[in-house]
Parts: C-alpha cells; sequence; structure tokens
C-alpha cells in the first residue's frame, strides 16, 4: 500500500487519544459543517459517533471477506422487532475505546457523558422479544458466528411516553429526524407483490407452472448497521429495509392527469415500513400488518437466495449457506414464501422445495397467551398473498394425510393441528401462523425451561406429540456488555479487579465472587456500589419528574411493559395497603422504600392505561401526605426504554418478577436486574425459576401460586370476591381506591379495574396478595440486616 493510503487509513481506524481527537474534529467539520465553538451536543454526537464508525468499518469489510473466503454458514434472524438501545457508548465499548475517546473528548474540553446523552434511543420494538434480538445480535458478534439480522427500518419506533395528570400520553416517535450515523444506504433492492390473482401455464418441459400476477408491487430497499463484537475483530450486520415504490421519476410515465394517483401510490408504498405497531393492541390495522410481515419476510429471503447463488451456485445449496431463525410467528410466512421462490421462481419441484424448506427454519415460540398466537382471516390472506394461500393449503393437505396415519381416530386433534383454524360454525376461517411456523421447522424452542415445557404440555402438545425431537429450550439471555458493563461501570470495575475481566465474554466467571461473599471490605465497595448508583437514578429522577428521591431507602422497582398478567396493580395494591396502615398507625415500624415504576401500555389497552393512572395518582397522594412520605414514597419514570433503563436496573435493591405463574415466558429483565446485584421478589415464573436455581432460595423471596396451583384454582371455581371478604387488608386496600381518595372524589374511575377483580380477575391478583404482601414483609426485615 502506497505510504500516503496507508497513513489515511491509518488516522481512520487508529485508536490512540491523538488520533482519536484528530478524526473526531475532522468529522464535526467535514460531517456536520461545524466548528468546535458553534457545535450543539448533537452535532458533537453525530461527529463522535462517525469517529467510531470509521473505526468499525474496516472490521466489517475484512469480517466479510473472511466469512466469505471460510465459505462460513450465516445466522440469518428475521425479527420484525429489533430494540438496540443507543449505539455510541456500546460501540466504544466493543472497540475497546471508550478511556481514549474520554481522554481526547477531554483534551477538547468537551463532556463526553454530555455528548452521549444526546443520542437517541432507537426504538424499532415494543419489549422483551425486541431486546432479545437485540442481545442475540450482541452475543453472536462477540461469539464471532456469522449472523445478519433482517427486519423492518420503521421510520417511527416506539412510541415516546410523556405523563399528563397521571395519564400516559403517546409521543409519535421520529427517530429518523436528526439522522442516523450508524446505518449505510445499500443499494439492494428487492420488488415485494401484493393481491391480484394466480395463473397456471406449461414450461418448456410441458410442466405446469403458477405465475402470480399481483396487484400491486413495492420495493424494499436495504440499509445497514453494523453490530460488533465484544473485543474481537468480527462485526456483523443488521439489515433494514425500507419500503418505497418503484421510481419517483415514474411519474413522467403518467400523464398529467393523473399526478395525484401516481403520488398516492408513492404514498401508500411508503406506508409500509412508516409505524411499528405496539403489542397488546385489540385487532386493528391487521391488513398493514400482515403486509409489513410479508414485506420484510420476501426482500431477506430474496436477498439469501441472491448471496446462495453467487456464493454457492444454485439455490439447492440454501441450507449451506444460511439457516433462518424464526422470531416469533411475526416471520412465519417465510414458510410459504420459501415455497413460493422454489417452486415458482426458481422451477423447482414441491418435493425437493418442501425438503430444504424443512432443513432451513427454525421457530422461537416467546408466549403461551392465546390472544398474542397470531391468526390471519382467510379472506384477507386472499386478497392479500393469494398465492400463499394457495401454496398453505397444499401444505396442510400433505401435512394433515401424514398426521391422519398416525393419528387416525382423532378428529378432534387432526382439526388442532391443522393450519386452518375453521371457526365455529360458520365463523371466520383463519390461518394459524404458528402451526405453519411448527410444520415448516426443523426446531421449536420456548425461552424458558418451564415456557418449554407448557409448550410441549399445553398450545403446542399436538406438535410435541408428533415430532417430539424437534423441541429443545432455549433460555433467554442478556448482554452483560450493555447490561452491566455500559450500565454500571463501578460494579464492571469491582467484577475485573476480583476475578479478572474474562466475564465479559462468559457470565459463569462471576462464580467466584462467591468466595468473597464474607469479605467485609468486598461488602463495604459492593454496597458503596449499589449507593452510587441509586444516587444516579435519584438524580436523574429530580431533573425529569422533580421528584427528589432518598437514596438510603430500600428501592423496589417494576419496569417492563404494562400488562395485567404482569400485575403492576398487584404491586400497588401492597402499596396502598401499607400506606393505609400507616394512617391508622402512624408509628407503625415499616422499612423505608421508594417504589419506582416504569413501563409503557399499548395505546388501545384501556385497563393498562387506567393502571399507570392509578400507580401516578397513588404517587400523588403519598407525595403529599407529609407524614407517610417519610417512610412511602413512589415514583413512575416516563418512558421506560433502553436508555432509561441502563440508569434503572442498577440501582434496584429488589426487583419486582411477580406475573401470574405461567403468563410471562420467560422475561429478561428480572436478569438485567440479578446481575445487577438486586435481589427478586417473584412468582415460580417464566425464567424466575431458573433465576432462583442460580442464586440459591435464600436470595429470592418467593410467592404466589405455582402453575398447578393457578389450575386447581380455576377448576375449583374461583371466586375473587369471597377472598376479598376475608382478608380485611385486600379489602381496605379497594376500598381506599374506590373512595375517591385517590381520584379525587371521583368513586367511579377506577372502577372498571376494581370491578374486574372482584368479579373475573383474570390473573389471580387477589388470590395472591396475601402471599405478596407477607412475602414483602419479609423483604423489609431482610433489608433491615445490611
Ligand atoms: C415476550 C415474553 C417475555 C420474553 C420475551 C423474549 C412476546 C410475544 N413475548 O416473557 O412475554 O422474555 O418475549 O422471549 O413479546
Amino acid at each position: 500500500m502506497p505510504d500516503t493510503a496507508e497513513r489515511a487509513l491509518h488516522t481512520r481506524i487508529a485508536r490512540s487519544v491523538d488520533a482519536i481527537r484528530r478524526s473526531f474534529v475532522d468529522n464535526l467539520f467535514y460531517v456536520t459543517g461545524r466548528t468546535l465553538e458553534k457545535a450543539t451536543n448533537l452535532d458533537l454526537y453525530t461527529a463522535l459517533a462517525f469517529t467510531v464508525r470509521d473505526r468499525m468499518l474496516a472490521r466489517m469489510v475484512a469480517a466479510e471477506e473472511i466469512y466469505h473466503r471460510r465459505g462460513a454458514k450465516t445466522v440469518a434472524y428475521l425479527s420484525a422487532e429489533f430494540l438496540l438501545g443507543p449505539h455510541l457508548a456500546n460501540n466504544m465499548l466493543n472497540l475497546r475505546v471508550t478511556d481514549n475517546v474520554r481522554d481526547a473528548m477531554k483534551g477538547l474540553n468537551l463532556d463526553l457523558d454530555a455528548i452521549l446523552e444526546a443520542e437517541q434511543d432507537p426504538g424499532l420494538g415494543n419489549g422483551g422479544l425486541g431486546r432479545l434480538a437485540a442481545c442475540y445480535m450482541d452475543s453472536l458478534a462477540t461469539l464471532e458466528i456469522s449472523a445478519t439480522g433482517y427486519g423492518i427500518r420503521y421510520e417511527y419506533g416506539i412510541f415516546e411516553q410523556t405523563i399528563k395528570d397521571g395519564w400516559q400520553v403517546e409521543v409519535a416517535d421520529a427517530w429518523l429526524r436528526n439522522g442516523i450515523p450508524w446505518e449505510l444506504p445499500r443499494q439492494h433492492r428487492y420488488p415485494v407483490k401484493f393481491g391480484g390473482h394466480v395463473e397456471r401455464y406449461r414450461d418448456d418441459e410441458r410442466r405446469e407452472r403458477v405465475r402470480w400476477i399481483p396487484e400491486s408491487t413495492i420495493y424494499g430497499t436495504a440499509y445497514d448497521t453494523p453490530i460488533m463484537g465484544y473485543g474481537v475483530l468480527n462485526v456483523n450486520k443488521l439489515r433494514l429495509w425500507k419500503s418505497e415504490a418503484r421510481e419517483s421519476f415514474d411519474l413522467q410515465a403518467f400523464n398529467v392527469g393523473d399526478y395525484y394517483g401516481a403520488v398516492n401510490d408513492m404514498v401508500t408504498a411508503q406506508n409500509i415500513s412508516k409505524v411499528l405497531h405496539p403489542n397488546d393492541e385489540p385487532e386493528a390495522g391487521k391488513t398493514l400488518r400482515l403486509r409489513q410481515q410479508y414485506f420484510f419476510v420476501s426482500c431477506s429471503l430474496q436477498d439469501m437466495i441472491r448471496l446462495t447463488l453467487r456464493d454457492n451456485g444454485g439455490v439447492e445449496h440454501f441450507a449451506e449457506r444460511f439457516v433462518v431463525q424464526l422470531n416469533d410467528t411475526h416471520p412465519a410466512i417465510s414458510i410459504a414464501e420459501f415455497m413460493r421462490l422454489l417452486i415458482d421462481e426458481h422451477l423447482m419441484d414441491w418435493d425437493a422445495a418442501w425438503a430444504l424448506t424443512r432443513r432451513s427454519f427454525a421457530y422461537t415460540n416467546h408466549t403461551l397467551l392465546p390472544e398474542a398466537l397470531e391468526t390471519w382471516p382467510v379472506d384477507l390472506f386472499q386478497r392479500t398473498l393469494p398465492r400463499h394461500l394457495e401454496i398453505i393449503y397444499e401444505i396442510n393437505t400433505r401435512f394433515l394425510d401424514d398426521a391422519r396415519v398416525r393419528f387416525l381416530d382423532e378428529p378432534a386433534r387432526l382439526a388442532r393441528l391443522s393450519l386452518i383454524d375453521e371457526g365455529p360454525g360458520n365463523g371466520e376461517r383463519r390461518v394459524r401462523m404458528a402451526n405453519l411456523a411448527c410444520v415448516g421447522s426443523m426446531a421449536i424452542n420456548g425461552v424458558a425451561s418451564l415456557h418449554t415445557e407448557l409448550l410441549k404440555h399445553t398450545v403446542l402438545k399436538d406438535f410435541h406429540d408428533m415430532w417430539p425431537e424437534k423441541f429443545r429450550n432455549k433460555t433467554n439471555g442478556v448482554t452483560p456488555r450493555r447490561f452491566i458493563a455500559l450500565a454500571n461501570p463501578p460494579l464492571a470495575r469491582l467484577f475485573d479487579e476480583t476475578v479478572g475481566d474474562a466475564w465479559l465474554r462468559d457470565l459463569g466467571q462471576l462464580r467466584a465472587l462467591e468466595t468473597r461473599a464474607a469479605d467485609s471490605a468486598f461488602q463495604e465497595r459492593w454496597r458503596a456500589i449499589k449507593r452510587v448508583a441509586k444516587a444516579r437514578l435519584s438524580d436523574r429522577i429530580r431533573r425529569t419528574c422533580g421528584v427528589t428521591l432518598d437514596p438510603d431507602t430500600l428501592f423496589d422497582v417494576q419496569v417492563k411493559r404494562v400488562h395485567e398478567y404482569k400485575r403492576q396493580h398487584l404491586n400497588v395494591l401492597h402499596i396502598v395497603s401499607l400506606y393505609h396502615r400507616l394512617r391508622q398507625s402512624p408509628t407503625l415500624d415499616v422499612t423505608p422504600r421508594t417504589f419506582v415504576f416504569g413501563g409503557k401500555a399499548a395505546p388501545g389497552y384501556r385497563m393498562a392505561k387506567l393502571i399507570i393512572k392509578l400507580i401516578n395518582s397513588v404517587a400523588d397522594v403519598i407525595e403529599r401526605d407529609s407524614h407517610v412520605n417519610k417512610v412511602l414514597r413512589v415514583v413512575f419514570v416516563p418512558d421506560f426504554n433502553v436508555k432509561t433503563g441502563q440508569d434503572i436496573y442498577p440501582a434496584a435493591d429488589l426487583s419486582e418478577q411477580i406475573s401470574t405463574a405461567g403468563k410471562e415466558a420467560s422475561g429478561t429483565g428480572n436478569m438485567k436486574f440479578t446481575m445487577n446485584g438486586a435481589l427478586t421478589i417473584g412468582t415460580l415464573d417464566g425464567a424466575n425459576v431458573e433465576i432462583r436455581a442460580a442464586v440459591g432460595e435464600e436470595n429470592f423471596f418467593l410467592f404466589g401460586k405455582t402453575v398447578e396451583q393457578v389450575e386447581a384454582t380455576w377448576a375449583s371455581g374461583y371466586r375473587p370476591r369471597e377472598v376479598y371478604e376475608r382478608d380485611p387488608d385486600l379489602r381496605d386496600a379497594i376500598d381506599l381506591i374506590n373512595s375517591g381518595l385517590f381520584s379525587h372524589g371521583d368513586r367511579g374511575l377506577f372502577r372498571p379495574l376494581t370491578d374486574n377483580l372482584l368479579d373475573v380477575d383474570p390473573f389471580l391478583v387477589c388470590a395472591d396478595f396475601r402471599d405478596y404482601v407477607d412475602c414483602q414483609s419479609r423483604v423489609d426485615v431482610a433489608y433491615r440486616d445490611p
């Protein structure tokens, strides 16, 4: 390489303080057009992001080259959501340049933390499922496994949450407004068809073939985001698709009179990747959602087939080049689309195509909640994807023929296995996406041990009876890079000094901390670190919510999506009960606590929004009670997301994981709290079971009904009102809520919530109340002994 070129390259990748400072100033000028004197924090952030990105790109190109030479097989992780969280600090950590960057900024009189603060949280996901996808991307890169995440480049991610008068108010998340330094627009572009009809014809060899004549065609363009591994040279990528009309200058093809019509086509095409759907929504906007799913699946599979043809010569080698992981049923239409591409476009015969499909796909299930198992009305399918419906019927016919051999006299079982839900009587027929995913995949996994067992014995039992060998468990995990090293640097330092730094790549190394558990100097440091994190969170809450917290109280934290099954209202009932008891006997001896909540509710989920209102109303009343607020504080942190989460997890003493047993598939927040030294109060649900086994029963506050007891409770004719009448604490709490004390005298405001608890209580809040409150008393006692 000629000298000058080498030097030029070197300044762009060198990691010395000096090189970083020079390229930062350079980027500031040439990317944002600003000088240091005039730059805003956003400009500084942009310049620093490019400085860090420059240092990643050479690695990305090199990694691609190495994978290519090795003929590496690539994991394609198909997911409608990727909840990445801020990139800059994470990429600095993974490149191991954080200290040098800090020094370089200091040399320019700049505060790195203020610059990091300017990055918006890229919210392309709802919650756990999307964040899991991001953690998998991080982990695969660190493990040096070739992987590409495929998804949608939503123009608007999950809404921003603000709180007005205690109610959640949604604000659109225009995350692209300031430009995204991390993404690289690519030329790869694929057509995606919708609607229309299918035609049959004979090919040159007189075989019957099918041609899909669509009503409309849109295009997907790729945007790549590099994903760095930690401390390795490897960089993978996330490839997100943006929808577009064919060409904007196609307008010329239209006569002047149809200008608006032509523009309208563009708008319709752009709508596909416009906005992320909040989950837990009642049925609405379904057509768009199916279109979104098909859109990104089709682009992704066409992209993989292009690469297979390029690298392996023929599409029949697909399974040597890729393995496709379906993140829930959102990308399950892949099975039919892959078959269509093979048969109609690559002229493969059915049996070969089906064999290839079943070697290429694997499916992760993330929920047992029936309302979250996706099904689509057959007529919507017919209108949107007519060819896919035909293919699904054909898959179904062949599959049921097989199943009938084994389950000859079991029409009910065959009806459950069918890819089509025939509906009751003349009800609507629907396509079952989970069944399609199971039939077309080589492997099916749940996300925690308990969840996988329940899958095998409940929702997917019939498939398990058929193919037990396809089922396996893959308990979720979270990256210790982001959720310890980035979120809690003092704790990371303590770990490094105590057990070495290998834990960043192998969390099992932290076991070695156990030998220090009784060492008082170590304990002292541990406590000081927790105190710092609590002070830091208090500081942030003071700035954002105007509430001043006391870091010496017990921080009792529940942050996650707001949902009845997660039972934030059980937590509130405990608080109201405590408040009531404190008012009855002001000298009552309770451990001073700060209850911290955070989480978004789906915009159309009224009960969840009422729960948020209740939390804020209770917080208000307690805040104004000068006697009680010395021992009890409640705060709702608005807009919980990856970014705010990184401040919250390290500050918790107690982690609330209190879902009704059998409802939380795994949970991943539970892990983030635990790795930051919080103890859990929780039920035997999801990954709590495995966390409890790992940390030891003595470090886990267990309460509540088990899955079996939940079933037994329903079987014996559960009547929550009787529980209410028998338990004076529960009665007092519910009555206090209905007294209007928390609603300016309005006795009706929270009735939808309390009536639901007393009449139905679908998540057994009343049934678990007593055990929960008693367990919380044990927490009180434990906290007094440091
Ligand atoms: C969620 C579960 C969580 C789990 C994440 C990631 C869906 C459909 N499921 O318990 O509720 O941790 O998936 O697996 O969002």
